[in-house]
């Protein structure tokens, strides 16, 4: 449909509305997507901390009871990589950079983004769920899940330098722009930078091409992703309070008596 004639018609309808907790990888990555490509929507806010996505009112938009979810009039979709390809292949406007109409290249990006799922989004999740002394999610330190994460998370960032990024391209299918693929494995790196830097230089350190990677995916997606990642900021400093508390008060605060255990 024409892009104005499409913008009209959609005028009518609900607005595109995004179930969302910026501390989720995920979910950063359809925002970003949104904001880059002029996509209007509401940001409902479900916050993973306070067990909002598990109300009877979330499982309704998702059933699955995780973040990001969408609803698009009465359009219903969980899943960030598929509610990424929906929105490129509906809205009109998005430049094909993103999700490139060629079969081949659609299907590299397929490649990618299956791979992500297990494989690299095992990696900085658990190092993030495991490194909070006392955490509002219910979890402490723990040692060996860090080791396992940190393993997960090496394995995958060689295999990205040494295929995906071996060329001399910016971007995980070469070229000069980022695809969905690229925005969503670098919004999933991201989740370390609520370690301290030590730690996440140590861990990120010997991969010069990624680091690479995720300086080029940032400056194509900002000023959106320094926005949208500004959240991380904030949950480093309250880790580092909750640290210094953790360390104070062995045993734990409120938070600790919660018996269900969250991802992120
Ligand atoms: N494969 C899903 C992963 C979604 C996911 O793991 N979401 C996390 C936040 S990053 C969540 O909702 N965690 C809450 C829970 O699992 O209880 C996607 O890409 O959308």
């Amino acid at each position: 449909m024409h892009a104005k004639k499409w913008r009209e018609s959609k005028k009518t309808k609900m607005k595109l509305k995004v179930y969302a907790d910026r501390m989720s990888q995920p979910v950063r990555a359809v925002i970003i997507f949104c904001k880059l490509n002029g996509i209007e929507y509401e940001e409902v806010r479900v916050d993973i901390s306070k067990l909002q996505h598990l109300t009877p009112e979330y499982s309704e938009i998702n059933p699955m009871n995780q973040l990001p979810a969408i609803v698009d009039g009465r359009f219903k979709l969980f899943e960030s990589h598929a509610i990424l390809i929906y929105l490129a292949c509906s809205y009109p406007g998005i430049p094909d950079h993103w999700y490139p109409a060629d079969v081949r290249k659609r299907s590299e990006i397929h490649s990618v983004l299956d791979w992500h799922h297990s494989n690299l989004r095992r990696g900085p999740g658990i190092i993030y769920q495991n490194t909070i002394p006392v955490s509002v999610l219910g979890r402490r330190f723990n040692p060996e899940a860090v080791a396992e994460g940190e393993k997960f998370l090496s394995a995958s960032l060689s295999k990205i330098e040494s295929f995906w990024l071996k060329d001399k391209g910016q971007f995980l299918l070469g070229g000069n722009k980022p695809s969905i693929a690229d925005l969503s494995l670098v919004c999933d790196i991201m989740q370390l930078e609520v370690l301290d830097e030590t730690d996440r230089d140590r861990l990120l350190g010997p991969y010069k091409k990624v680091e690479q990677w995720i300086e080029n995916t940032r400056s194509a997606a900002n000023p959106h992703f320094d926005e949208v990642h500004k959240i991380l900021i904030k949950a480093k400093e309250k880790r580092q309070n909750l640290r210094l508390k953790g360390a104070n008060n062995e045993g734990g605060g409120s938070a600790m008596k919660k018996p269900w255990l969250s991802r992120i």
